[in-house]
């Protein structure tokens, strides 16, 4: 009876805090889904297929361990995702009092859709402020982004994502 888990985003870019994320989940569960959805309510910076490889590089070259999947989901419901791969949990990052309000009703619609439970971590301090909006932010307006994504994610964004 392995245990599997999603740990679903908008990735857009990754941050040092999903990385944060990412670590304590994957040494909670015998597999972990990381999956980079599209959020029709935001506007995106980068294309799925490179938050997938900024997200896989990320994850390569970090200490994170374990059977960790990197994959992408765009063809209906989280939990369909989440069903088809046997997962039962969904693990989300709660940064503030925003995000409770935001993952609440969506975590009561998921268990009712498919018996599929979420499981919320509180961030580590270092990274609770961390965002992606802030990063596209930063990026946008020429400044450093190196104290808040993977090395893989500064690096791409120093060399010109800015003209995407
Ligand atoms: N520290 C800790 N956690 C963090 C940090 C940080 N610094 N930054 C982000 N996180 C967490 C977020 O809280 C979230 O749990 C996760 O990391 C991903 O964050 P984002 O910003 O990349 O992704 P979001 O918030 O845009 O989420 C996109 C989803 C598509 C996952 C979300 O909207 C969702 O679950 N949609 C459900 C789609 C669906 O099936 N709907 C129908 C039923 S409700």
């Amino acid at each position: 009876n392995s245990r599997i888990a999603v740990v679903p985003g908008s990735f857009d870019p990754p941050t040092l805090g999903h990385l944060d994320v990412i670590r304590r989940a994957a040494s909670l569960y015998d597999q972990l889904h990381v999956l980079v959805v599209h959020n029709p309510g935001k506007e995106a910076m980068l294309p799925i297929a490179q938050r997938l490889s900024l997200l896989e590089q990320s994850i390569e070259e970090s200490d994170i361990e374990g059977d960790v999947v990197v994959a992408s989901w765009s063809m209906g419901l989280l939990v369909d995702y989440a069903t088809d791969v046997d997962a039962g949990v969904l693990v989300k990052g709660i940064r503030s009092q925003v995000d409770v309000a935001y993952e609440t009703p969506m975590a009561i619609v998921n268990r009712h859709l498919a018996h599929v439970e979420t499981v919320f971590l509180l961030p580590d301090p270092a990274h609770a402020l961390v965002s992606s909006s802030l990063v596209r932010q930063v990026a946008s307006l020429g400044g450093d982004v190196a104290p808040f994504v993977p090395p893989a994610v500064a690096r791409f964004l120093d060399t010109g994502a800015r003209d995407i």
